[in-house]
């Protein structure tokens, strides 16, 4: 290939990462800037069945030996890479610019997720307790130890390209598992360099193992049925509720305990005591930071009746002042473009249902083009895919207030008093994150004890989790597996019970307790 250089930088030629080999088997497929469809980022290959199954093998074989590594040397290895990662941050924030479209400020963020991650999990391999538990009977110890699964699998989104799976991949690997990971087709580059840079840490060959999928194929679809084929013992998977619930069948018909961090739809609401200005930017910011692309983002503003009318013009004047752009060359932008054709399409789709079920718009004019240009767009509109910041007034009960849409869209919803707002943010199917703007103590305790979500923010956006809290939701947003923080290392090991006899008997447990 004739190297291809753009004002962004070089495009990158890679292979699927196995047993520490560069391969190269499968059909080529490009991954471009978002922003500006001229600059290709990477070229990489798409997996086939038996990629991933020399993937699965190359980590079945790696488990043998890194299982037996002491934890706290495994855990020397992420301290390394928290270091490397510091080093490279401005380069893998410049990439995920370039290959997702994010703001500076928002990969900066992202990356810094992954070295908090790997601060935190590097020491907790010397904190990777078990328990010295009594016998009932003399002479006889017993004890727990923590032991890892095996090979795990994973598939992730691109809109965290980095934090993301980094909350899977450093868990998995300081509990002394390995993986076939299978990262997002939005952000090849991204996770090729993130697994080089595990390797330059110290990682041995073959503990993480990379294969890639394309938009069409069924790579992903393929390594969910490794698991029926014995050859993962453990599935990690961040997408769509559709995808995840089916991971969960496959997990479950082979009795293994999947993660399953899902879609959301993310209530925020405004109670009439509220600080209105904080409200509004927390509003603004949970809807429409990295263009509302985050499972995080907020679905519905929930906002009491006597500040209603208040509260939605002060939002309006706030929204229009939201910038939108190529983040690369215009870095003050709020967000940026679409990751992909198929999130722009559904968003397309959901100016429809709300024409359709009667919702009002309040703001907006969908795609951002030549002919139809937003006042305050900066760069080339027509070179990727780029959405009006678009607010709506809904009810519960509407098709866009219950479904996760995935891209720079809010609903107002206008409630008449806190029971009528708890129960409005509930009216979905799904239960990952959720905020509450009041200075009322016993609202907000309402609130937080009422509320069906995994995460709550009080008088704070419904985004920005941080790394060491447990990170997951209820109900159609997953499974109840968290990531992040210690609760992770449950979903990545076993308990083993170990009981040591030194009577020279055989002492029966319940029958020769003395009891009885
Ligand atoms: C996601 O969108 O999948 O809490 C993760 C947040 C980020 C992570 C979002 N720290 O918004």
């Amino acid at each position: 290939m004739q190297p291809h250089r753009s004002k962004y930088g070089n495009a990158l030629e890679i292979g699927h990462l196995i047993g520490g080999e560069e391969v190269f088997e499968g059909e080529m497929q490009e991954r471009r800037n978002p922003a500006d469809r001229e600059d290709l980022v990477a070229r990489f290959p798409v997996g086939a069945k038996e990629t991933l199954r020399k993937a699965a093998r190359a980590a079945q074989e790696a488990f043998r030996m890194w299982a037996r590594i002491p934890a706290p040397v495994r855990g020397a290895v992420l301290m390394n890479l928290a270091q490397i990662l510091t080093r490279e941050k401005e380069t893998l924030v410049r990439l995920m610019v370039r290959e997702v479209g994010k703001t500076f400020k928002e990969a900066g963020g992202d990356v810094q997720e992954a070295i908090d991650t790997a601060v935190f999990f590097a020491s907790e391999g010397r904190r990777l307790y078990g328990q010295t538990v009594p016998s009932e009977m003399r002479d006889k110890e017993l004890f727990t130890f923590r032991r890892p699964l095996g090979v795990v699998g994973m598939i992730t989104a691109g809109n965290f390209p980095i934090a993301v799976p980094s909350w899977k991949l450093i868990p998995a690997v300081l509990t002394g598992n390995t993986v076939v990971w299978k990262p997002s087709e939005d952000s090849p580059a991204l996770s090729y360099v993130f697994v080089r840079l595990f390797e330059e840490a110290g990682l041995p060959p073959g503990v993480i193992n990379v294969v890639f999928g394309g938009g069409k194929d069924s790579t992903g679809q393929w390594l969910v049925e490794l698991m029926d084929e014995g050859l993962l013992n453990k599935f990690a998977f961040t997408g769509s509720t559709a995808v995840g619930r089916w991971i969960g069948e496959v997990a479950g018909r082979n009795l293994l305990r999947p993660t399953l961090e899902l879609g959301g739809k993310n209530p925020l609401v405004v109670l009439r005591d509220a600080d209105l200005e904080l409200a509004v930017e927390g509003a603004w910011w949970s809807a429409f930071a990295t263009g509302g692309q985050r499972c995080t983002s907020a679905g519905n503003i929930i906002v009491e009746a006597p500040i209603y009318e208040e509260f939605k013009k002060r939002f309006l004047e706030k929204t229009e002042s939201t910038v939108v752009g190529n983040p690369f060359t215009h870095p003050q932008v709020t967000y940026g473009p679409f990751i992909n054709q198929r999130l722009f399409e559904r968003w397309l789709e959901h100016y429809t249902w709300g024409q359709q079920e009667g919702a009002q718009l309040l703001f907006g004019k969908a795609r951002i083009t030549v002919k139809n240009p937003y006042p305050h767009f900066q760069g080339d509109p027509e070179a990727g895919l780029f959405g009006w910041p678009t607010v709506w007034e809904a009810r519960p009960g509407m098709r866009q207030f219950e479904q996760e849409i995935f891209g720079p869209t809010i609903n107002l919803v206008r409630v008449e008093d806190l029971d009528e707002a708890i129960e409005a943010a509930n009216a979905h199917g799904y239960g990952l994150s959720s905020a509450v703007y009041t200075n009322r103590r016993d609202w907000a305790y309402r609130f937080k004890t009422e509320i069906k979500a995994g995460m709550t923010s009080i008088n704070n956006s419904t985004v920005g989790a941080e790394a060491h809290l447990p990170f997951g939701g209820v109900r159609g947003s997953g499974n109840g597996a968290r990531e992040s923080g210690i609760w992770v290392i449950e979903e990545y090991t076993y308990w083993q019970a170990v009981n040591e006899e030194y009577s020279g008997r055989l002492q029966l447990a319940q029958m020769d307790t003395g009891y009885t």
